[in-house]
């Protein structure tokens, strides 16, 4: 896979690749994922990438000749037509978007190469969205400063996605999300740490209990942090009755 990603702030980029496995998939030739600046693709002596709102109002927005020389460039398409069928996807990075999820996220590992347009100021020139762009992509309900921080989680959840990114001894359908619930908790070394002791049942060589003691745990923790999760979730009758239990005090007497 190729990712380029457009942006007024290349260097942003400098580092949040090199590390774990997305660095991994890089050294092996997975992916090839590269920052460009947007003014390099502007024609005027001062590369101006903004200019003021149609309209009146705060703040600039980007202008559309700079983004559609870019894109051009980078993918030989002038516009989102052109690219059916060619596993390119165009993705906008901004707070109108559809919000990304771990589905979004298989759907665009998917793709030979994915070009990101990193938004700033007000926002865009909504020609780029109306003809350029295959997807729209907010990361969440929050304000960021641009749409860097954006594009290098959406380029991390895909890029761990790829055929061959994760080791042996774990994958990506053991992760969280993958069953629509949260994991489980977790212990190590030592047993009792600060007077709490790690529960018994995961100190005892029972798999089929711990199995179980997992599973309980994963549900009630989804309940607690993500209750809108369990809507989805598919669940035994088993499952059901444990939820309809009584939330216990403190997990850790189990
Ligand atoms: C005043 C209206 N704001 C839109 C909701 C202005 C505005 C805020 C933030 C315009 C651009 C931005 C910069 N954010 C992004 O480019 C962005 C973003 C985000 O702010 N939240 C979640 N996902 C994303 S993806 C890109």
């Amino acid at each position: 896979m190729r990712v380029d990603i457009i942006t007024i702030f290349p260097d942003y980029f400098g580092a949040v690749f090199d590390y774990g496995i997305v660095r991994r998939a890089g050294a092996g030739g997975l992916v090839e994922i590269k920052a460009h600046d947007l003014r390099g693709w502007t024609t005027d002596k001062h590369r101006m990438v903004d200019d003021r709102p149609f309209g009146g109002g705060d703040g600039m927005v980007l202008k559309p000749e700079p983004i559609f020389a870019a894109v051009e460039s980078l993918t030989g398409a002038r516009q989102a037509q052109e690219l059916a069928g060619t596993g390119v996807r165009v993705v906008l990075l901004s707070p109108q978007g559809r919000v990304f999820d771990q589905k979004v996220a298989g759907e665009l590992a998917g793709a030979k190469q994915i070009v990101l347009i990193c938004g700033r100021y007000e926002g865009v020139d909504e020609r780029v969205v109306e003809t350029l762009v295959t997807d729209e992509i907010s990361i969440g309900d929050y304000v960021l400063s641009g749409g860097e921080p954006a594009a290098a989680v959406v380029v991390d959840a895909i890029v761990r996605l790829l055929p061959g990114a994760l080791g042996s001894e774990t994958s990506a359908s053991n992760d969280s999300f993958s069953d629509g619930l949260l994991d489980f908790p977790h212990y190590t070394r030592p047993p009792e740490f600060r007077g709490s002791r790690a529960p018994e049942v995961l100190l005892g060589g029972n798999h089929s209990e711990i199995a179980r003691w997992r599973r309980r745990r994963a549900l009630l923790k989804t309940r607690r942090n993500r209750p809108d999760l369990l809507e989805c979730a598919a669940l035994s009758e088993a499952e059901r009755a444990w939820l309809a239990e009584e939330e216990p005090e403190i997990f850790r007497d189990e």
